[in-house]
């Protein structure tokens, strides 16, 4: 039976990971939240949920003593912008909370994951078809945090053999929990504003292409890469994956070809221009293919129809 501890359960990525584990597993998946962001509905009611502030690891060793949890996936993080308006913070609960996680794992025998992002790259990366293995100097401090935490997470599995494995995300796309603080979010915002006003003021320059995924990808690439068997593994922290790549004049023509009254102006925010600027045009993801099979399900125009048809029916449109 396999018991699992989400932290930051009540998150973009947490909302959705926690249903989906408790709709595979039968064990205790446990829903960590901190103070002010707790669950609600289906997530507070279809399991266990404690309190898991990743910056008290004793708290977190105790929620692994009690539900005897095996897989702890670490989800909290600051996203991009969020992070440069906070970097220390941003520092401090992604390489202060992840090593309070790889220590417990260390002790109790848990496999861990931890995302990472495209966020790791930088400018002196190729941009086209980034390679899996390749430089990773980051202009921010999400992207400092998460290369840091895949050098810290390969070095746990090298020197005290802890389970860590991992996935570079693109921007994730998703209709359950809002994104919040991210440079891709516009991709998000998009398809909410399609539906409520008819119309979208884009912070990121036209041209400006980014690495996307639509959430039941992302999460299915996270658990299938947590139950491969490890010795299909050469590498570990972290694989690229994607599944599409678009700049905001695509996808905001994929949205009017469904609603040919929706429009769309540029409102130009600098900072995450400047991230989205720094980050990769498109990843080559053949290592995760070829290591644990992954494959995208959606591309853009299903992805779509998706993401309007719950939209439009959420909010009665
Ligand atoms: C962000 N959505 O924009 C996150 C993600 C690749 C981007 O890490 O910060």
């Amino acid at each position: 039976m396999k018991n699992v501890l989400i932290i930051g359960s009540t998150g973009q990525i947490g909302s959705e990971l926690t249903m989906e584990l408790r709709n595979r597993y039968n064990g205790n998946i446990v829903a960590g939240y901190i103070p002010g962001a707790e669950p609600k509905g289906d997530l507070l009611e279809s399991g266990p949920a404690e309190i898991a502030d990743i910056t008290d690891a004793q708290k977190i060793a105790d929620i692994v003593s009690k539900y005897n949890i095996d897989t702890i996936y670490n989800l909290a993080a600051l996203l991009s912008a969020v992070a440069e308006s906070k970097p220390q913070l941003a520092w401090k609960i992604g390489m202060g909370g992840l090593c309070n996680v790889l220590e417990v794992s260390r002790e109790k025998g848990c496999a861990v994951f931890t995302p990472s992002s495209i966020g790791v790259f930088g400018n002196d990366t190729p941009k086209d078809q980034t390679p899996q293995d390749t430089i990773c100097r980051p202009a921010t401090m999400y992207g400092v945090t998460k290369v840091s935490g895949e050098l810290l997470s390969d070095y746990y599995h090298a020197r005290f053999g802890v389970d860590t494995r991992s996935v570079r995300f693109p921007g994730l796309i998703s209709n359950v929990a809002p994104p919040g603080g991210g440079t891709t979010d516009y991709a998000v915002d998009i398809y909410y504003e399609a539906v409520k006003s008819g119309h979208f003021s884009c912070p990121i320059p036209k041209g400006t292409f980014m690495d996307m995924m639509y959430m039941p990808d992302a999460l299915r690439a996270a658990i299938d890469l947590m139950e491969v068997d490890p010795a299909c593994l050469k590498h570990r922290n972290s694989f690229n994956i994607a599944a599409m790549s678009f700049d905001p004049e695509i996808i905001f023509n994929a949205i009017k070809k469904r609603m040919p009254e929706f429009t769309m102006d540029y409102n130009i925010d600098p900072l995450r221009q400047r991230i989205a600027e720094s980050w990769p045009n498109s990843l080559d993801d053949t290592c995760a293919r070829e290591e644990w099979g992954w494959k995208p399900s959606y591309d853009l125009e299903t992805m779509t129809d998706d993401m309007l048809t719950i939209l439009k029916q959420r909010f009665n449109k």
